[in-house]
């Protein structure tokens, strides 16, 4: 009797089913093993910093607690605020760069290049409520899969802007010739 090729593939889906009806498209929240991230890149302007952990730590630390709603838990993490941040290196908030402030954002980058986009406004604490902060521990201990550096906000009622693996900060200045003031 002749076996079809038909019938010998048909065969291999049946015995094997799930090396050939499972996909590689992630779904849901799985994650794929992303690069740990171990220092941040701090762009001003033309003015690139490596921040490495050494730094961070000799820095003021803050606490935030926020609601995970995919692990349905409150999650405590310890790091350093991002204004904090861009103070040091040549972004403080002062009567001459209110209004540039105003018309900044910085881009947060993790590295598997997911990205996000604050204004600089929302994670000043002089201006808002949210605590925005870059993340070294959660619950006391080290973040894990989520690399050594997260960025995490304290007020996003969702985890989206939440970056795990956080490797890059930019700060963009928005220049718009027409406004005139
Ligand atoms: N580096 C990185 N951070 C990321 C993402 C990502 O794909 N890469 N996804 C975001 C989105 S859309 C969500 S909802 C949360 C999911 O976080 P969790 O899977 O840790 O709950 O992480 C955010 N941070
Ligand atoms: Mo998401």
């Amino acid at each position: 009797m002749r076996i079809s090729r038909f019938a010998v593939i048909l065969a291999l889906v049946l015995s094997h089913p799930s090396s050939f009806l499972h996909s590689q498209t992630p779904t849901g929240h799985e994650q794929q093993k992303a690069v740990p991230s171990t220092e941040l890149q701090l762009t001003i302007g033309d003015n690139a910093t490596t921040i490495t952990q050494a730094e961070l730590a000799t820095l003021p630390q803050k606490s935030v607690t926020v609601h995970n709603p995919h692990t349905n838990k409150d999650e405590t993490y310890t790091g350093v605020a991002v204004g904090d941040l861009l103070a040091k290196h040549g972004f403080a908030i002062s009567q001459a760069t209110h209004r540039t402030m105003l018309r900044s954002y910085i881009t947060a980058e993790g590295t598997d290049r997911y990205w996000v986009l604050y204004s600089v406004t929302e994670i000043e604490p002089s201006e808002h409520a949210a605590e925005v902060i870059v993340a070294t521990s959660i619950d006391g201990h080290a973040l894990g899969e989520d690399g050594q550096l997260k960025l995490v906000a304290s007020a996003d009622k969702k985890p989206q802007r939440w970056v795990r693996n956080l490797s890059a900060i930019r700060l963009v200045t928005v220049a718009q010739a027409s406004v005139a003031r």
